[in-house]
């Protein structure tokens, strides 16, 4: 049996678990025992299409389960915790179900993390392990784990996919030692999500085989997918929408094939859509942009695409309008959080809906509360704030009592920080943000977080970071900072600043405006919306650094 959870994770009112359970949402079914009965139903037919690579769901649940047994062997045992940062590969998949297997728990990094958000992790985790390619997109990831060693004292092993040097080889691992697996509970926690975060503090979601499984198998459902659905994956892997929303693992709940893209070119995505002939894909608006460029003077054959679903950041109807005729399919709006919460709009719903808003909630039981700065309920249809809680919706981040208490309200209701409206047609349209966070094109930045990290520079006296509009991304990012003894650093020394701090290359600044002094409110709190006023409207250009879309070096994430 698994150890007792750690005390912090909060589990759901026993009142509510047991609706959740009644209702058929929670079936006590864990990830070993749902990847096995896919490989029992679905068996010779292909799961999974790495470059080469095409394995049926047997072999996918075959190289789990030998993965697990080397796991085992190197120490790994049920109730730890490892942090997993691979590109979009089937080592992925491989090595995310061993892990469950095990009942070791996965802290799902996304590739883009450095040394800053992965030495937090681990030391926040107090992960034993960390699992890593050798290179990718330029970056070597050995490298960094000889960083993250350094500063976080629990990570005992390494595992690398490639050249390992040092480090235990991932080619090692497979092991067929009989090894007696341990029995997950289907109401603990499989895995953690990572927040977009609006701290300066990582935090972890807890996520249970129950509640997760739960929300695959109805996004499946509501998304319509059959074992004749060819999934193309060109998101980061690991992230919830392309994972679960309804993603790969909602792709192998309805016996479908989930093609891998590790690479943001939309030719190699357009290539494999031919290759492959892909039925439905995801992606952020961003790349939808890049998508419809691309298209334009590009000869592959899209013809078999049914499906668009785009999601993780706000999408201007006139984007959205072009996605139809351009790829000649439907398209679906997803409004999702690591945290839980998905909102979908159906498949079915009349064009107005599908362009102009969000969707709606995956679930019956999804609650929805759209309240004003005192939580009370707006009037229908004027703006607000969104709390939510449900069935697959956390009720506590990992190990943060404090801020679980601001996040939280004393119902169990999770501050989402999203302002919404409910329309008519009871959908939801995501109209702007409260938390202090930047969405730079899906990927989150928490101002917070860079803020902490420049007061440490010489020449910054004081600093706010606010987003600011951009036709491409959505939102890129600019830092006011009040200048202390030393000139202002110009934003190419702010930015090798950062990195060499451990930075994620989308966190910086991409653009650095000196002020006198920061506007306060009333309160005394810095005032934000003052600093976004003063910006100037036009975009820029030539200050910024490139978009993670025109830079082959990263990907974008929603
Ligand atoms: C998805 O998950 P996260 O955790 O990276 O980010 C969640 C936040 C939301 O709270 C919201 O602020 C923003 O991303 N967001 C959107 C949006 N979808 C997400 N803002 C406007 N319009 C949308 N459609 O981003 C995520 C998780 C699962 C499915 C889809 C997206």
């Amino acid at each position: 049996m698994i150890p007792p959870q750690d005390p912090p994770f909060t589990p759901w009112p026993t009142a509510l678990a047991e609706h959740y359970r009644q209702a058929g949402y929670w079936r006590g079914l864990p990830f070993p025992h749902w990847l096995a009965a896919l490989a029992e139903r679905f068996g010779e037919a292909t799961a999974l299409v790495c470059g080469e690579r095409r394995w049926s769901y047997r072999q996918l649940q075959h190289h789990a389960d030998t993965l697990a047994t080397g796991l085992w062997r190197l120490g790994l045992r049920p109730g730890q915790r490892v942090v997993i940062q691979l590109p979009n590969i089937a080592e992925f998949f491989a090595l995310f179900f061993a892990l469950l297997r095990l009942g070791v728990q996965p802290v799902v990094a996304l590739p883009a993390h450095r040394r800053a958000e992965i030495g937090a992790f681990c030391r926040h985790a107090e992960a034993v392990a960390y699992l890593i390619p050798d290179r990718h997109a330029g970056f070597d990831y050995r490298q960094l784990a000889r960083e993250v060693m350094a500063e976080a004292p629990s990570v005992a092993q390494v595992v690398v996919v490639g050249e390992a040097e040092e480090f235990t080889p991932f080619s090692s691992l497979p092991g067929t030692a009989a090894v007696e697996w341990p029995t997950s509970e289907a109401e603990t926690v499989a895995f953690y999500q990572l927040s977009g975060g609006s701290t300066g503090l990582p935090k972890l979601i807890p996520r249970t085989h129950d509640d997760y499984l739960y929300s695959v198998r109805a996004s499946a459902e509501i998304c319509r997918l059959s074992p004749h659905t060819v999934y193309l994956c060109v998101l980061p892997v690991s992230h919830n929408f392309p994972l679960s929303s309804p993603g790969s693992l909602g792709v192998w709940e309805r016996g479908g094939t989930v093609v891998l893209c590790n690479t943001p070119a939309p030719a190699d995505a357009f290539a494999l859509i031919e290759r492959e002939r892909v039925t439905f894909t995801a992606l952020v608006p961003s790349l939808v942009s890049t998508w419809i460029e691309a298209r334009s003077h590009s000869q592959h054959d899209l013809s078999s695409l049914a499906l668009i679903q785009v999601g993780g950041a706000a999408f201007p109807v006139a984007l959205a309008a072009q996605v139809a005729p351009t790829f000649g399919c439907r398209l679906q709006q997803v409004f999702g959080m690591a945290e839980g919460l998905v909102n979908y709009t159906r498949l079915d719903d009349p064009e107005e809906v599908i362009l102009t808003t969000q969707g709606r909630p995956i679930s019956a039981d999804d609650e929805i509360a759209i309240v004003d700065d005192d939580d009370q309920p707006v009037a229908p249809g004027s703006e607000g704030h969104l709390l939510t809680r449900g069935p697959y919706t956390l009720r506590g981040y990992f190990r943060a009592a404090s801020h679980n208490a601001r996040a939280f309200t004393q119902h169990g209701f999770y501050r989402t920080g999203d302002r919404v409206r409910l329309t008519a047609t009871g959908n939801l349209q995501v109209v702007g943000r409260a938390k202090d966070q930047i969405n730079r094109g899906g990927e989150k930045v928490a101002a917070e977080e860079v803020e902490g990290h420049l007061l440490y520079h010489p020449a910054v006296a004081d600093v706010a970071i606010v987003a600011m509009p951009d036709p491409y991304l959505g939102e890129r990012s600019c830092a006011f900072v009040v200048p202390g003894s030393a000139p202002l650093p110009r934003r190419h020394e702010v930015a090798r600043y950062l990195r060499e701090r451990g930075l994620a290359e989308y966190k910086i600044p991409d653009r650095i405006e000196a002020i006198a002094s920061l506007p306060l409110t009333a309160v005394g709190k810095v005032d934000k919306a003052a600093l976004r006023r003063l910006l100037d409207p036009a975009p820029i250009a030539a200050a910024t650094h490139g978009s993670p879309l025109a830079n082959p070096r990263s990907y974008p994430s929603p």
